[in-house]
């Protein structure tokens, strides 16, 4: 608390949310069903989270659209008409500003604050949170729903700051048009954010270099316009769509696989590949059960996309170096809209940085070891410090003053109850937090489960008189061995990537997303409380 307050005129909530992206709102909306004073702190001057940070060019998501939305209300369902396969950002945008407008929501949102430190206090059992207009607020319930992926990362690249032109980063893009048109232009990174803004970018500058680190396998998305009829179905099997999003393994209703890729025969395996890559999207992914198990059987996936790039890009030598050789699927899969094809244009080039690593930034652009590329503008694509950054950005402390950061201990022993609870916090709350199925789920199907059980667990309190709901330290060992037990039955664990927090340099490396399914997470979530929530005790 600072000098300019008091504690008596602290201004004081039933539960404080941080956050107004798809999990925030939601929060919102349930604790206010449930008749709980509520405040949301929210950094930027709109709603949206992610999907008003993300405003880079191609920004889309890679969720058919009809999925990716709220399913708590029929009415929102109907009410709002998706205009493509793949939504893009700005459709995003406006469906939540519709969302935000239709519950009356923004009322009990704070723009433009960021909340710095939550601190529990012991003796009044109340969190209280310091905001950096230089206040603090008080609540019995503090909540985070700050998103997996909204702690940049930049890269402590040398000399950036004597750089001339213009640098941008993905996540924090300008909210005005940026204009590339006649510019040399510079991308560092090829994750998903960059290869859906470089076929975008390359069509409107002069020239595009993209630095690459490590090659990406991604399969054609084949975006559509909806038709009609398609989403008058949508919308009149609302509550079929419900139920398989909630009992599936991924959050979309899809095929589970029962075969392996190795059972089959060569041409059946081949008649799937194609298939999957002429109707577009993450098909490939999820054509045989083995693909994220089994080093054979994902190399045969694997060497299916090879193949296509070697088809679609006629340069043998930019071919080459856009083959991927880790695990595929190990990195997010990505979709995307002309990638491969991009690199047949004249005005775009390709530059290894693994082989010739980035030396500088120079006042004139990139120096890689093998020479210096001029650039009018750099766009930095390199992605995020995921699952805790966002989350130790802030200094959250629990009983007798212990720091997240130093529970974690830095991300070494990160450990989690559900990913939604930690021992040592009580009352605090994390929506898709580490440890749960989150990011390697379609997200607003994970979010819903995590604030409906929270928002729960919050009305049992009320409803019987009790003042703190905390984890058992047993409980969150229990669970975290398992995500653990869960993930190295897998390949996901191999590959560097910000799944394993290999992309920060100096961040330990651990697979902090629960595996075992969005449908089997809910089920286990569901039972635990159903136990009078085993593993957590109240007071
Ligand atoms: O970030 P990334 P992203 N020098 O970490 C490179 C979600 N998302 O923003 O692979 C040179 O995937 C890095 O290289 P390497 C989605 O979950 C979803 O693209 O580490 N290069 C990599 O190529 C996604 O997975 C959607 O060797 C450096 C890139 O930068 C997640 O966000 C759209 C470097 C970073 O890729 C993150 O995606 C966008 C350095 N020092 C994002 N440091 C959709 O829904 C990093 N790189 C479609």
């Amino acid at each position: 608390m600072t000098s300019k307050q008091n504690a008596n005129q602290m201004a004081s909530f039933d539960a404080v949310v941080i956050g107004a992206g798809f999990s925030g709102m939601y929060m919102l909306y349930r604790l206010r069903e449930a008749g709980l004073s509520t405040r949301v702190y929210e950094a930027a001057d709109g709603v949206g989270g992610t999907w008003y940070w993300n405003r880079y060019p191609g920004a889309r998501c890679d969720s058919e659209s009809i999925y990716y939305n709220y399913t708590f209300s029929e009415e929102l369902y109907r009410e709002w008409t998706w205009s493509s396969r793949y939504p893009e950002q700005p459709e995003i945008l406006r469906y939540l500003n519709f969302v935000a407008d239709k519950f009356n929501l923004r009322p009990d949102i704070q723009f433009e604050t960021r909340v710095q430190a939550a601190h529990y206090n012991e003796e009044d059992k109340r969190w209280q949170i310091s905001l950096n207009d230089g206040t603090c607020v008080s609540a019995k319930y503090f909540i985070t729903g700050v998103g997996c992926l909204s702690a940049s990362n930049l890269p402590k690249f040398n000399g950036l700051e004597n750089y001339k032109g213009d640098w941008y980063h993905t996540g924090h893009w300008p909210h005005t048009k940026v204009d590339f048109t006649g510019k040399r232009v510079g991308i560092v990174g090829t994750g998903s954010s960059g290869v859906q803004a470089i076929p975008v970018i390359a069509a409107e500058a002069a020239h595009l270099t993209v630095f690459q680190r490590t090659p990406q396998y991604s399969a054609p998305a084949r975006n559509h316009p909806y038709d009609e009829e398609y989403i008058r179905k949508a919308k009149e099997n609302f509550h079929e769509i419900k139920q398989q999003i909630r009992e599936s393994a991924g959050g979309l209703p899809a095929e589970v696989p029962t075969k392996s890729a190795l059972e089959v025969t060569p041409e059946e395996r081949l008649a799937k590949f194609e298939e999957a890559w002429e109707v577009g999207g993450q098909g490939i992914f999820t054509s045989y059960y083995d693909i994220t198990i089994n080093p054979e059987a994902n190399e045969l996936a694997a060497e299916f996309i090879r193949s296509k790039i070697r088809s679609i890009v006629t340069k043998p030598d930019v071919a080459e170096k856009l083959l991927p050789f880790y695990y595929y699927g190990t990195k997010r899969p990505i979709i995307d809209t002309d990638y491969y094809e991009t690199f047949n244009r004249d005005n775009v080039s390709l530059v290894d940085v693994k082989k010739n690593p980035i030396e500088e930034i120079t006042e004139m652009g990139i120096r890689t070891t093998e020479g210096e590329y001029e650039l009018d503008a750099i766009v930095f694509a390199t992605g995020f410090d995921g699952m805790t950054g966002p989350l130790l950005k802030m200094d959250i402390r629990g009983k007798e003053g212990v720091s997240l950061k130093e529970k974690w201990n830095g991300g070494e022993n990160t450990r989690t109850y559900l990913g939604v609870a930690n021992a040592g916090f009580p009352n605090f709350f994390m929506i898709t937090g580490p440890e749960s199925p989150s990011v390697l789920s379609n997200m607003p199907a994970s979010i819903e489960q995590h604030v409906e059980w929270v928002s729960d667990c919050i009305e049992y309190m009320e409803a019987n008189n009790l003042e703190t709901v905390e984890a058992n330290v047993d409980a969150e060992e229990t669970w975290s061995k398992h995500c653990a037990e869960v993930a190295d039955a897998t390949l996901f664990t191999k590959a560097d990537s910000w799944y394993t927090g290999a992309n920060i340099p100096g961040k330990t490396r651990r697979f902090l997303i629960y595996l075992g399914g969005v449908g089997a997470y809910r089920q286990k979530c569901t039972e635990i409380a159903e136990n009078g929530y085993e593993g957590f005790t109240f007071e």
